[in-house]
């Protein structure tokens, strides 16, 4: 389906139709941009960015690339293309048509969690701001603002479904959305994961692994639900975080190659010592982001989950394809829950357990991407592998907060813990380094001393061409 961009609110939703719906957006337009301004990439609003812009949503060629200041993005409102009488794939309403308009008893949950989902979009963006005054090289710089003007694109998704659908209620949510702020400690983002600090490039690809991926999950889910509108955006939503999850799979690769290459430059295999991040360094950001975003799937035993499932509102991944009895009534899940200081598997009905259903499948993906990491450093001659720790190990949400493991999965007491935290975290001294190397480097084509080249640029760009043009 084609966008119709001669509006100021580009959009396939045939907005004009509706005036008091365009007229309530681009009120909230120029609101949108003054927070970008204040809250989006810091010291770049005025250069031109080799950014794709959304053209269409077809499944081919939907983006064209060319350069653009950020605050000239065309952020707009594109659905996927409806699929003809779909119906309900999952819970109580199984075989119903879909509904195109939000039933009242599914109100509160449907607009709690289309504003769960909204906030993280404008939250990362924050986390994200200061990242341009330190990037690796201008093709990671230009990276780092795609990524964000789609969060700002995926902020606009879940504004329009509050608009269009939740009246007086979804334009009160959607102005809040741009108060909140991450880290903020009066008025924070909603999620744990999305008021932690991003203050150095390590942390921005881990987040762009695992906290993104979380983004793919939930997005999955919710491209499964009897709300037609929010399925539909939702699978759009998906086309775009293909990237930003490439982002950081590669980032983390290129990270971990140069640390092999710069301790086969040192006597002793001193990657520090040479100004490059070890792979011990990067095991340790990688065991704090994803257990990071586990906590983001909520509680493995959810009575909020059960009243998702059940009412056709958030489905499994994949539901229709991966899953046979799309009711799951009589069914029972098996989890390891801490009794008296052991760990003592337990059943729980399986639509309480929904969230542990989609963490497993976030977890089984970023197994696939830790293997891939793992494939590079082989072929590069090393031996030394990345794992990703226990779902239990560092966990702030669910049924493990509040104990302590190890990242196997052992139950630990809390002296043990504090024993071997920064073995199995990023210290300070740990973020203290790798805040030191992070130093602009903006010649086009060159890359800081810690990270390797990409394979290849963007569209087919060489590695080296100016993808940002500072103004
Ligand atoms: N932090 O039954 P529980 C993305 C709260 S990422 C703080 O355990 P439930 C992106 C929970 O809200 C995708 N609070 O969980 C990535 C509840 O509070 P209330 C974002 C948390 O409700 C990168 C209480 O604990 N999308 O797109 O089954 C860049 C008990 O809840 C946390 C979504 O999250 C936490 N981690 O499920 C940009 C989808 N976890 O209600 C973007 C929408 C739980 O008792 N959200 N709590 O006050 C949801 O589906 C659900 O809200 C959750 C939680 C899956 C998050
Ligand atoms: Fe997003
Ligand atoms: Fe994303």
């Amino acid at each position: 389906m084609s966008i119709n961009y001669d509006e100021r609110i580009p959009n396939n939703v045939d907005l004009s139709s509706d005036k008091r719906l365009q007229r309530a957006l681009e009120h909230w337009q120029p609101a949108f941009l003054d927070w970008w301004q204040d809250m989006g990439p810091e010291g770049w609003q005025a250069s031109d960015v080799y950014l794709r812009t959304a053209v269409s949503t077809d499944a081919g060629g939907w983006a064209q690339f060319g350069l653009v200041k950020m605050p000239e993005y065309r952020w707009g409102i594109f659905l996927a293309d409806p699929v003809a009488d779909r119906r309900i794939g999952f819970g109580d309403h199984f075989g119903q048509p879909v509904w195109q308009d939000v039933p009242g008893e599914y109100r509160n949950v449907l607009q709690r969690i289309i504003v769960t989902q909204a906030d993280t979009e404008p939250a990362s963006v924050e986390q994200q701001r200061h990242l341009g005054a330190t990037a690796p090289s201008l093709y990671d710089l230009r990276n780092l603002f795609q990524v964000n003007v789609e969060e700002g694109r995926h902020l606009w998704a879940m504004v329009y479904l509050l608009h269009r659908y939740f009246g007086r209620d979804g334009r009160d949510e959607a102005e809040a959305l741009l108060d909140r702020r991450a880290g903020d400690a009066d008025n924070p983002r909603i999620l744990d994961a999305f008021n932690q600090a991003c203050p150095d490039w390590l942390t921005f690809f881990c987040f762009t692994t695992f906290t993104d991926r979380d983004g793919k999950y939930q997005l999955a889910s919710l491209a499964e639900s009897a709300f037609d509108p929010l399925s539909r955006t939702c699978r759009f939503m998906l086309t775009e975080e293909a990237h930003h999850l490439s982002v950081g799979e590669d980032g983390v690769k290129r990270v971990l190659l140069r640390a092999l290459e710069l301790a086969a430059q040192d006597p002793d295999g001193d990657v520090r010592r040479q100004g490059g991040i070890d792979v011990d360094t990067v095991q340790k950001y990688v065991n704090y982001w994803f257990s990071y975003s586990l906590d983001l799937f909520g509680s493995e035993v959810s009575s909020n989950a059960a009243t998702f499932f059940a009412g056709g509102i958030k489905g499994r991944y994949r539901e229709d394809v991966e899953w046979e009895d799309h009711t799951a009534l009589s069914a029972v899940h098996v989890l390891p829950l801490v009794d008296n200081g052991r760990l003592v598997d337990t059943e729980v009905p399986l639509r309480n357990a929904m969230n542990q259903v989609l963490r497993q499948s976030y977890v089984e993906d970023s197994e696939r991407v830790v293997k891939r990491w793992n494939r590079a450093l082989e072929e590069a001659g090393s031996d030394v592998r990345i794992t990703l720790p226990s779902t239990r190990f560092h966990r702030r949400q669910g049924v493990y907060a509040g104990h302590h493991f190890a990242p196997d999965g052992t139950l630990l007491t809390a002296d043990q813990w504090a024993a071997r935290r920064d073995a199995w975290l990023p210290s300070e001294a740990d973020r203290a380094y790798v805040a030191s190397l992070m130093q602009p480097v903006y010649e086009p084509g060159q890359m800081a001393h810690w990270i390797a080249a990409p394979k290849r640029g963007i569209n087919k760009m060489p590695v080296d061409y100016v993808y940002v043009r500072r103004a």
